[in-house]
């Protein structure tokens, strides 16, 4: 028998119900939960903190676990292509899979506004690629317009098969803690994420799994925080490309999951995201997008309010890996120091 990992459906089998002959994998899931060391020392956090590293998915995202599902189903289901709105990491997902495969991806995103990785995975898995002359939320507008089309299945995380494929990694977050944590801190854009957390915590909660659920604690980027603010936001702005969104999917859904864990959806600004996201690279040797820091930025902004308790368990979801979008990190960063090709110029430059 092999040992080989065999990616979420068949591992959960159970959850996620599809004809062997459709499924579609690419060994998603499985991520390491890591412990943070240096940034929680710097930052003299009283917790113990866990990052969920999602961007170690096959395409660099989370999205992996929903889309190998959506498009098992969408096969099953004899669709001939598939089709999302992105802010980017959805529509690489979505590239991959379908081509693995063998289907068609369409997909639509907002003209300039992608992170230059994910643009260049979509095209090389051989996507139809459209930009729109509009932001994220008019191109999820424009594809909900086709989905009504048999032939074509729209996998944005209102496809309920997204979130059902999602709630994996809280089942794996329970499995390496071996119950859940006090806390879960997760980005939030469209909210699908932190919907099948929450599900996939009850799940097993229900089963007997684990004895506790997390009090769920979403972040939003300030410059696109409808939630929080209570009302769409017409032109969303921020740095988190991933999470510039101005009128989520899942919106009533995110309220709910914190109201029933007792959590909250905050924000936090751009410059406290990319101090973030400076920090875990610099402090804990790992890359994840900017997107991805709005979660450590809003455990560092709680920590500095007092908010947690000595040894209280945290994890934080980092949902994309940082060399998606290579510009920001050079943005981040001291320009390289160009020399002559002798050591007495690289000696000259060091403080050895
Ligand atoms: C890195 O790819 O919406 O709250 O179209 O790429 O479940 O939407 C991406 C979202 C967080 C927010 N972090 O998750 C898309 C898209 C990263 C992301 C989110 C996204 P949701």
């Amino acid at each position: 028998m092999s040992n080989l990992y065999p990616g979420i459906i068949r591992k959960y089998r159970q959850y996620l119900p599809v004809a062997e002959a459709s499924i579609v994998t690419l060994h998603e899931g499985n991520t390491p939960l890591f412990e943070s060391v240096r940034l929680a020392k710097h930052y003299k956090l009283p917790i113990k903190l866990y990052f969920k590293l999602e961007g170690l998915n096959p395409t660099g995202s989370f999205k992996d676990r929903g889309m190998t599902y959506a498009v098992s189903k969408a096969h099953e289901a004899r669709s001939q292509a598939v089709i999302c709105a992105s802010t980017g990491n959805t529509s690489a997902a979505a590239a991959a899979y379908a081509a693995r495969m063998g289907m068609k991806a369409i997909v639509v995103v907002p003209q300039g506004k992608i992170a230059l990785g994910k643009l260049s995975q979509a095209q090389i898995h051989g996507a139809q690629v459209f930009q729109v002359k509009g932001n994220f939320d008019q191109a999820l507008e424009v594809v909900k317009e086709l989905a009504e089309n048999p032939k074509v299945t729209l996998v944005n995380s209102i496809n309920p098969h997204r979130l059902m494929g999602q709630e994996s990694a809280a089942f794996e977050i329970v499995e390496s803690l071996g119950d859940a944590p006090d806390f879960h801190f997760i980005p939030v854009g469209n909210a699908g994420n932190i919907t099948a957390y929450w599900r996939g915590f009850n799940r097993l909660h229900q089963e007997g799994k684990c004895k506790s659920l997390p009090k769920m604690c979403g972040f939003q980027a300030a410059g696109a925080a409808p939630i929080v603010l209570g009302h769409p936001v017409k032109n969303p702005d921020t740095v988190a490309s991933a999470i510039r969104i101005g009128n989520p999917a899942n919106w009533q859904s995110a309220l709910d999951v914190a109201r029933d864990s007792d959590g909250f959806i905050a924000a936090v600004d751009d410059e406290e995201i990319l101090s973030a996201y400076r920090a875990v690279a610099q402090l804990d040797g790992y890359f994840c997008e900017p997107a991805s820091a709005a979660s450590i930025a809003g455990v560092l902004k709680m920590a500095k309010q007092g908010f947690f308790q000595k040894g209280q368990i945290v994890t934080c979801t980092l949902t994309g890996h940082g060399l998606k979008d290579p510009d920001i990190a050079i943005q981040q960063s001291p320009p390289p120091v160009v020399i002559e090709p002798k050591g007495a110029a690289l000696l000259e430059h060091l403080k050895l």
